[in-house]
């Protein structure tokens, strides 16, 4: 099962430059310390499923480095570093690559120079990897993603994030190896035939971005309807404050990075 049993996870605490990170719409700054609480708190349910969370030290030089998502894409066969769209965070990838190397004997990078790609736009299935282009992720990020996982017998689909979403995940997620969590404007793409979707309540679109890790859903809190419909499916949620990673555009994923190491 490589869509959503791990045994491993990385987070990277926030630093206080964190102030400072990215954002489409400013809405106030984000409350370190609340941050912090929310962050162990994640940290916590990720660790309720019996995982390994390797939590580094805050990185001040780089105010998005909590979304350590971002920065590599980790399947059962090796490991791909991304190359972030955003240039305050093209750096962030460099700084992730030792330490999947540490657990990984297959490291390949996004190389560029003019290809970017980030982990948030990046879906994987049971039966195969979505990456949706964006405003970071561009058409020679998903070419250069093709031809790196190459010899590994993995479908890759380029599909569309929509217009005004940071990422593809802003607005879904993999519940089970056949159910995607989706907002109704990007189930209305059409990216998703053939998989069973769950909508998101109305008016509760930034509940999309969950995620599913072993046997736990973790979402964001606040979203009660969905949570209830989730819950009437059949799922064992826990619900994580996320108001002050939503200030920056941030949500359940973009916290983790979620694998099985494969060493030689
Ligand atoms: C950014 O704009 O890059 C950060 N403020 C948020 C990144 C969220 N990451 C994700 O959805 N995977």
């Amino acid at each position: 099962m490589r869509s959503y049993r791990f045994t491993h996870a990385i987070t990277r605490k926030p630093a206080s430059s964190i102030l400072h990170g990215l954002r489409a719409v400013d809405t106030g700054n984000p409350d370190l310390g609340l941050m912090e609480r929310h962050h162990s708190a994640y940290i916590a349910v990720l660790r309720e499923t019996g995982a390994t969370v390797i939590e580094l030290d805050p990185m001040e030089n780089y105010p998005d480095s909590v979304f350590v998502e971002d920065t590599a894409l980790c399947l059962p066969e090796g490991v791909i570093i991304m190359r972030p769209g955003a240039p305050s965070r093209l750096g962030e990838a460099a700084e992730m690559a030792p330490h999947l190397q540490k657990l990984y004997s297959e490291v390949r990078w996004i190389e560029g120079p003019d290809s970017f790609i980030e982990g948030g736009d990046i879906l994987v299935t049971e039966r195969e990897i979505l990456v949706g282009r964006s405003a970071r992720t561009n058409a020679n990020g998903v070419a250069e993603l093709i031809r790196k996982v190459d010899g590994w017998n993995l479908a890759v689909r380029e599909v569309h994030t929509p217009p005004g979403v940071l990422h593809f995940k802003t607005d879904c997620s993999l519940l089970d190896g056949e159910t995607i969590l989706s907002t109704k404007r990007l189930d209305a793409s059409g990216c998703f035939n053939g998989y069973r979707v769950i909508h998101t309540a109305e008016g509760e679109e930034a509940a999309a971005n969950t995620i599913r890790f072993n046997d736990l859903v973790l979402m964001p809190s606040g979203f009660a309807r969905t949570r209830d419909t989730l819950l009437a499916a059949g799922f064992e949620v826990r619900e994580i404050g996320n108001s002050e990673c939503a200030k920056l555009d941030g949500g359940m994923s973009c916290l983790s990075l979620r694998f099985t190491p494969k060493a030689a």
